[in-house]
């Protein structure tokens, strides 16, 4: 059976974004793959983090997962850290075979890096062999992810080309990105140039999973759009970033395309629009919000089923980690 790894950063905020891009695929593609889907906390610290929010957010992402329809016995769900010391090994051997090059191309490190490059951390700068490690210790075959990290699944794939050119074997599988949906890339609410994201200083930029009824309209409501009507064709909405990302938006959420959803909304402006994205985003996110207060009230089941996960992601990571340290010469006795 063809493997899946993916994961998410407990990093607070979890949006819209998140789960249209990735997590609803994920559950799409439970039962023909064989899933771990993992709170990435190492990654999560390569940026500040509070420790305790840190705990608390590791948790909410695994019961956002729950929540969203991830089912917990027939997927592994763990956060990184239970196997840190494998992520981190196969990290540092990967890393002798990525030539900094690679690495100085990476958009996100110059994002998230700003104008203070020469503060910002090593591990910031290395996130893509941490996510490239993680990827390849469970010789994952598909990596379903939103857009933005298209960059960082292709460099997954380089790196594992290296080591399999280096050591002339067929071992690491490469990679295929898994970029599925109508809306792979959603849009701040604020600015349909910048993507919606947990880290963005406004939260009316983004719809989180945690928002109730009211909140989702109001943000909904104020979302930044243009006075134009409505047209019958979603090419019609190049040059229109804030109306091309609702429309997205209403697509996804209601598994049409983009033309079919012009097609019943054609010649509409954004105060008829508006509601009805307004009803249908609380008609599929509330059920998520609500099941996610419940997983959360008993965190020691949320805890079991993790510590389970992890003991399943050990079973299958550590004989590729002990092989790949064979290939790579390291003494085993
Ligand atoms: N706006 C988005 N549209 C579609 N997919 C998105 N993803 C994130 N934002 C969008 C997808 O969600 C998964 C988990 O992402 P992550 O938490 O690991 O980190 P990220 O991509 O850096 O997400 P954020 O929200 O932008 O977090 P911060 O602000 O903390 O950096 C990935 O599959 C991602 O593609």
């Amino acid at each position: 059976m063809n493997r899946i790894f993916s994961g998410m950063q407990p990093t607070g905020n979890l949006h819209l974004g998140n789960y249209l891009g990735a997590v609803r695929n994920w559950v799409a593609m439970q039962h023909d793959y064989e899933c771990f889907f993992c709170m990435v906390d190492m990654h999560a610290i390569t940026m500040p983090q509070d420790p305790a929010e840190l705990r608390r957010s590791t948790r909410e992402v695994a019961a956002a997962y729950i929540a969203s329809g991830i089912d917990p016995d027939v997927c592994s769900i763990f956060h990184q850290s239970a196997l840190g010391g494998e992520h981190a090994e196969l990290t540092w051997i990967l890393s002798s075979l990525t030539p900094l090059g690679w690495l100085n191309r990476m958009t996100q490190f110059k994002e998230k890096a700003g104008k203070k490059r020469e503060n910002a951390g090593l591990a910031l700068y290395s996130y893509p062999v941490l996510m490239a490690a993680d990827i390849l210790l469970y010789h994952a075959t598909h990596v379903p992810v939103g857009e933005d990290q298209k960059q960082h699944l292709e460099l997954a794939r380089d790196i594992a080309g290296a080591f399999n050119r280096h050591y002339d074997i067929e071992f690491f599988p490469l990679p295929e990105p898994q970029i599925l949906g109508e809306a792979t890339r959603v849009m701040s609410l604020r600015d349909g140039s910048s993507k919606m994201s947990k880290s963005d200083p406004s939260d009316q930029s983004r719809i989180n999973l945690t928002d109730d009824a009211d909140t989702i309209a109001q943000k909904i409501k104020r979302a930044k759009t243009d006075p134009e009507l409505l047209p019958d064709d979603p090419a019609a909405l190049d040059g229109r970033p804030e109306a091309a990302n609702l429309v997205g938006i209403y697509a996804a959420l209601s598994d049409q395309t983009a033309a079919q959803v012009l097609a019943d909304f054609a010649g509409k402006g954004f105060g008829q629009f508006k509601p009805a994205l307004s009803d249908l985003a609380v008609s599929v996110l509330s059920p998520i919000s609500e099941n996610m207060r419940r997983l959360l009230n008993d965190p020691a089941e949320l805890d079991r089923i993790i510590g389970g996960s992890a003991e399943r992601a050990r079973s299958v990571a550590a004989p590729i980690l002990h092989k790949t340290k064979d290939i790579v010469g390291f003494l085993q006795v």
